[in-house]
C-alpha cells in the first residue's frame, strides 16, 4: 500500500468516527474462511466495508474504532500475529508489527488478543457500531465481550446501551466514489471491456459457454484482477432469457445469441458489463429488430443519468422504450401509457434497470433516502443501466411466440458527473454494426 493510499484510509475512517460520534466505539469483523469440501477452502472474501475503511483484505482482520479515545488511539487494527509454521504452510502474514504501519491504523494487536482487549475498548462508549445478523457466531462473541463491559458497570464504568448499524454511515459513504475508487473502477472497466471484446472476436457455433467463459476469466486474471465480481454469464439461445443462468455448460448454435453478463474486480471494485451478440457474427432481421430496441432503451436511460435526476427517472425512460418496442414488435397491443401503468411489459422485462456499483457488484447505498423518497443522482454515483426483453418459454403468451427464445440485455456502467454522466463502459461494442464488426461478422 502506498503512503497516499494509507491517508485515503486514515481519512475515511476519520470521516466514519465523525459521523459515529463521541460515546461511540465502531467493530468490524471480517467474514470467516469457509469450508468448500474437506480440507480446501473457498476463495477468500474481505467484507467491503473493512476494505473500504483499512484496504486490509486478511482474513481474521478485526477494525475497531473508537472516536472517544485520545490522538493516536483511535484506529485499532487485529490481524493475525506471526507464525513461522504457520506461514511455511498457508502464506504469509504481516503481522501487527507491520500492519500497523502499512494499514496506517493507530494500533495493531495480534487477534489472538481479541478478547482480552475488546471489553476494554467497549467499555468506555455508551453506543457500539456493529453490524448483526449475518455470522451467529461473531454475534455471540460481541455479546460476551458486551456482558463482561456491563461486570464493570458496578465500578462506574460506561458500557454500552445500545447496538447500531454502522452501514447506514459506511453505505452512504461508498455511494459517493472518490478519485483512488474512480481510477479503480475505470480500470476493471477497461480490462472487462477487452475481455468482452475477445469473447466476441473468439466466439463462433459449436464453442460451448464455458469456453467463452475461460476466455473471458482468462482475460480478467492476466491482468491481475482480484477476481470476479459475481458468477459469469453466458447463455447461449433460450438460456439467455434465464436472468441469472450460471451454468455455462451448453453449445453455442449457430443462428442464435449469446448473452455475457461478466465483470472483474480491480482492487476489489467491480465492473458488470452486458453484451449480447450473434454466435456466427451476423443478426437476423428478427433478432436485430429486437436488440435495437433494447439498444434505444439503454440509451434513452443513460440519457436521463445526470445531477438531480431520480434514479426512479432512469428506469421509467427504459420502460417507456422497451414498452414501445414491444407494441411496434406486436408483442403488446394497446395505448403505451395504459400498457406502462399496467405493467404489461413484466411478462418481458422483470427486473429492475439499475444498481449501485463499487466494492460490491450491488453495491452499498441506499434506493430511497431517509425520507423514503427516490434518491437523487448526485456527482460520484456509480450505476449499472441494464434494459434487456427476454422471451423465455415458461409463459404462453400467443403474440410473443415468433420471438420465443431470445433474450437480450445490455448493460453499461455510468458515473454521475457535475456535467451530467461519463459512461466508464462505453468502449464495449454495443451498436448492431459495432458487435458484427467485434464478431467478425
Ligand atoms: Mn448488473
Amino acid at each position: 500500500m502506498t503512503i497516499e493510499q494509507a491517508a485515503l484510509y486514515v481519512r475515511r475512517r476519520e470521516r466514519m468516527m465523525e459521523s459515529m460520534g463521541q460515546g461511540s466505539v465502531g467493530v468490524w469483523m471480517s467474514p470467516p474462511v469457509r469450508v468448500r469440501n474437506h480440507d480446501v477452502d473457498y476463495l477468500y472474501r474481505q467484507t467491503s466495508d473493512i476494505l473500504y475503511l483499512s484496504g486490509c483484505a486478511e482474513p481474521e482482520a478485526v477494525l475497531v474504532l473508537c472516536p472517544e479515545r485520545p490522538e493516536g488511539e483511535r484506529s485499532v487494527l487485529f490481524v493475525r500475529p506471526r507464525d513461522v509454521d504457520r506461514e511455511i504452510w498457508f502464506g504469509r502474514r504481516l503481522g501487527p508489527e507491520r500492519a500497523r504501519e502499512h494499514y496506517g491504523v493507530d494500533v495493531a494487536y495480534s487477534v489472538e488478543e481479541l478478547d482480552k482487549k475488546l471489553p476494554d475498548l467497549l467499555g468506555e462508549a455508551e453506543r457500539l457500531f456493529l453490524r448483526t445478523g449475518l455470522e451467529p457466531e461473531q454475534d455471540r462473541r460481541a455479546l460476551e465481550w458486551l456482558e463482561q463491559v456491563k461486570r464493570k458497570r458496578r465500578l462506574g464504568v460506561v458500557t454500552p446501551s445500545q447496538i447500531v448499524d454502522p452501514s447506514r454511515i459506511t453505505d452512504e459513504m461508498r455511494l459517493y466514489k472518490d478519485d483512488v475508487e474512480l481510477a479503480w473502477m475505470r480500470k476493471a472497466a477497461s480490462i472487462n471491456m477487452a475481455a468482452h471484446k475477445a469473447a466476441m472476436a473468439a466466439a463462433k457455433p459449436g464453442m460451448h459457454e464455458y469456453e467463452l467463459a475461460a476466455l473471458l476469466h482468462y482475460s480478467f486474471e492476466r491482468q491481475g484482477c482480484t477476481g470476479t465480481a459475481y458468477q459469469s454469464i453466458v447463455g447461449g439461445g433460450e438460456n439467455a432469457t434465464i436472468l441469472h443462468y450460471t451454468e455455462n455448460q451448453d453449445p453455442l448454435r449457430d443462428g442464435e445469441l449469446v448473452l455475457i453478463d461478466a465483470g472483474c474486480e480491480w482492487n476489489y471494485y467491480a465492473s458488470d458489463i452486458t453484451r449480447t451478440f450473434p454466435v456466427n457474427g451476423r443478426f437476423t432481421s428478427m433478432q436485430r429488430d429486437v436488440y435495437q430496441i433494447v439498444l434505444e432503451a439503454l440509451d434513452a436511460a443513460i440519457a436521463v443519468c445526470k445531477p438531480g435526476a431520480l434514479m426512479q427517472d432512469v428506469h421509467q425512460a427504459a420502460l417507456r422504450c422497451l414498452t414501445q418496442g414491444l407494441i411496434s414488435l406486436k408483442v403488446l397491443e394497446g395505448d403505451l401509457e395504459k400498457l406502462l401503468s399496467s405493467r404489461a411489459y413484466e411478462t418481458f422485462y422483470m427486473h429492475r434497470t439499475s444498481h449501485w456499483l463499487g466494492l460490491d457488484v450491488h453495491d452499498a447505498g441506499g434506493y430511497y433516502d431517509a425520507q423514503g423518497n427516490h434518491r437523487v443522482l448526485q456527482p460520484g454515483m456509480v450505476l449499472t443501466v441494464e434494459p434487456g426483453l427476454y422471451f423465455h418459454s415458461y409463459h404462453d403468451v400467443q403474440s410473443a411466440e415468433p420471438f420465443r427464445g431470445i433474450g437480450i440485455r445490455i448493460e453499461d456502467n455510468i458515473l454521475i458527473t457535475p456535467e451530467g454522466h461519463e459512461n466508464l463502459t462505453l468502449q464495449t461494442p454495443r451498436t448492431i454494426e459495432q458487435v458484427e464488426v467485434a464478431c467478425g461478422g
